[in-house]
């Protein structure tokens, strides 16, 4: 039982380091086309085998490793945070246009914010693991947010379990308020972004511009009174 319970674990560790590899090179790949790097950080992490037994216990799933490995698709779970909203979508369309992903559930809470201010967007894929055996569909859990998103979350679930699953109201409500705050400041952030990229574009234009002068200069060449005047002074 434990070398099988041991080998059904070790096929969502291989999940998470071919997704985490694939994140590496979708980050690189980002960084070398749009000149900055929309990942500030990525965790990721195997459920405990006590959390594992306390979900399947919650949820009535029958004991068996066919029966977990169907019903629960956060044994694998990994946690992307970026910079702005936007770069949400963008690593969520990079995953999805994997040839050996599949993107089997979308839970998008930041167009639907949770009830208590949560904002993420989780992702279940599906991705092959080849064994020397075997090879295994396996789900991983993704979850992609801003650092505003993660901040207010952590608090959250620091506050969640201190007050043991059961925080008092004035709390709630400072909760919603902050989280109300971190969307507002995610929407600015993502417009002040905006707004410089423009006059990075503007920049990149004005340059081309002078290119383009110095070609219509080349072929309208400056008449040879002006060009002398020129290299006089
Ligand atoms: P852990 O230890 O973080 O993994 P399901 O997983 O489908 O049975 P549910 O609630 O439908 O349960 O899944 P959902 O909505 O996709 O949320 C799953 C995970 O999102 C949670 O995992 C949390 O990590 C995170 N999450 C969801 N809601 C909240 C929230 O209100 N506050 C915070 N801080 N995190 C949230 P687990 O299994 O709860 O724990």
């Amino acid at each position: 039982m434990k070398v099988e319970m041991t080998r059904f674990m070790m096929a969502y560790k291989f999940a998470i380091d071919e997704v985490n590899t694939k994140i590496n090179i979708l980050k690189d790949e980002f960084t070398y086309i749009h000149d900055y790097n929309p990942i500030e950080h990525v965790k990721s992490r195997l459920k405990s085998p006590e959390s594992l037994m306390k979900k399947v216990a919650k949820k009535g799933i029958p004991y068996s490793l066919q029966s977990i490995k169907d019903q629960v698709r956060d044994i694998a779970g990994i946690r992307i945070t970026v910079s702005f909203i936007s770069d949400i979508y963008e690593i969520r369309n990079m995953l999805a246009n994997q040839k050996d992903i599949t993107i089997v559930e979308s839970k998008d809470y930041i167009q639907t914010p949770k009830p208590n201010g949560y904002q993420s967007l989780h992702l279940i894929l599906q991705i092959p693991i080849f064994m020397s055996d075997r090879e295994e569909n396996v789900y991983v859990e993704i979850q992609i947010r801003t650092i505003a998103m993660d901040f207010w979350a952590s608090l959250e679930h620091k506050i969640y379990y201190k007050y043991n699953k059961d925080i008092p109201e004035h709390l709630l409500t400072e909760l919603k308020d902050a989280a109300t705050k971190a969307m507002m400041l995610d929407k600015k952030m993502e417009q002040l972004n905006k707004e410089v990229n423009v006059l990075k574009h503007l920049d990149k234009e004005t340059n081309s511009d002078e290119m383009i002068v110095k070609i219509d200069q080349d072929q309208f060449p400056i008449p040879m009174q002006l060009l002398e005047a020129l290299m006089k002074n």
